[in-house]
């Protein structure tokens, strides 16, 4: 049966961040989409100058009354950048009523700071999602503000990262991925908390001296391609890392400026035959 999943992301037109990279991905994994911008730029934010911004929560409203008007299946929700906790009521509401689960990366920070533009008011209002999310994929930042705990900072330990994971589990959500988790300088990745199982494991790439954009978005959007076609995380998760360090190392290769996004496209038909392995395998 053919997956669809709701993507609901801001769309830079250079970059290749958040739903610029999503569509590409999901259509290698052969999952159908409806596409939902939340916002318009003409680049990412990160490092691009004079960027055009449309905020395009205003429309949201109408595009999901006709979606609920369509015979539209849907197999899930994944719920990136909003700009208002209005947005992220309308989502979850849509979600409830169309009965799919939410994929939530609770885009609120990083380097333990919230975004500009958002404040307590706002983290509250992720809490609320997360409360009703399947699962939630939060980076350490992001993971201290939903639990109101202190960030941990770039100097922790396994103990400290599973009592992070436990924390997240109390929002009653199946599955916890924690992003961006490094004991050292040479390795980054995931850390995956199992809830039903009470299983925590770790999925790692190399660590390369730049700063990539849209990583987060990536591993994001794979995990929400698994949780669509219903594959097993330990066996999925090794082959969304895999991906990702693939792409990262062509990225670095080709000696341009890392905002220009992250060189993934070599790398889909690869990922394209793994997704077909994994759903013959389930
Ligand atoms: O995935 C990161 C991201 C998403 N969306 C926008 C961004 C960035 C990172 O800079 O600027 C608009």
């Amino acid at each position: 049966m053919t997956k669809r999943l709701l993507v609901a992301n801001d769309l830079p037109g250079i970059g290749k961040v958040a739903l610029a990279a999503s569509l590409p991905i999901l259509a290698a994994c052969q999952i159908e989409t409806a596409i939902l911008p939340t916002v318009l730029l003409s680049s990412h934010t990160g490092g691009f100058p004079a960027v055009a911004v449309a905020d395009m929560a205003w429309l949201v409203k109408d595009y999901l009354t006709q979606w609920q008007q369509l015979e539209l299946t849907l197999d899930g929700l994944l719920i990136g950048y909003c700009r208002s906790a209005e947005l992220l009521e309308q989502l979850q509401v849509y979600a409830q009523h169309e009965n799919v689960p939410i994929i939530l990366d609770p885009v609120l920070g990083d380097k333990g700071k919230l975004y500009t533009g958002f404040d307590q008011d706002y983290v509250a209002s992720m809490r609320q999602v997360a409360r009703q999310s399947t699962i939630l994929l939060p980076n350490l930042t992001e993971a201290a503000l939903l639990t109101d705990s202190a960030y941990l900072g770039e100097d922790y330990g396994r103990d400290e990262i599973e009592h992070l994971l436990r924390k997240l589990a109390d929002f009653g959500c199946q599955h916890v991925i924690l992003t961006g988790v490094s004991f050292d300088e040479s390795e980054i990745g995931l850390a995956y908390y199992d809830v039903r199982q009470d299983k925590i494991s770790y999925h790692m790439t190399r660590q390369l001296p730049y700063h990539f954009f849209g990583t987060g978005d990536i591993v994001a959007i794979l995990v929400a391609a698994i949780v669509v076609e219903n594959l097993a995380f330990e066996t999925a998760l090794p082959e969304v890392l895999d991906f990702l360090e693939a792409s990262l190392v062509s990225t670095s290769q080709l000696a341009r400026d890392v905002k220009y996004g992250v060189y993934f496209e070599p790398h889909l038909a690869k990922l394209s035959q793994q997704f077909e392995q994994l759903r013959n395998k389930g």
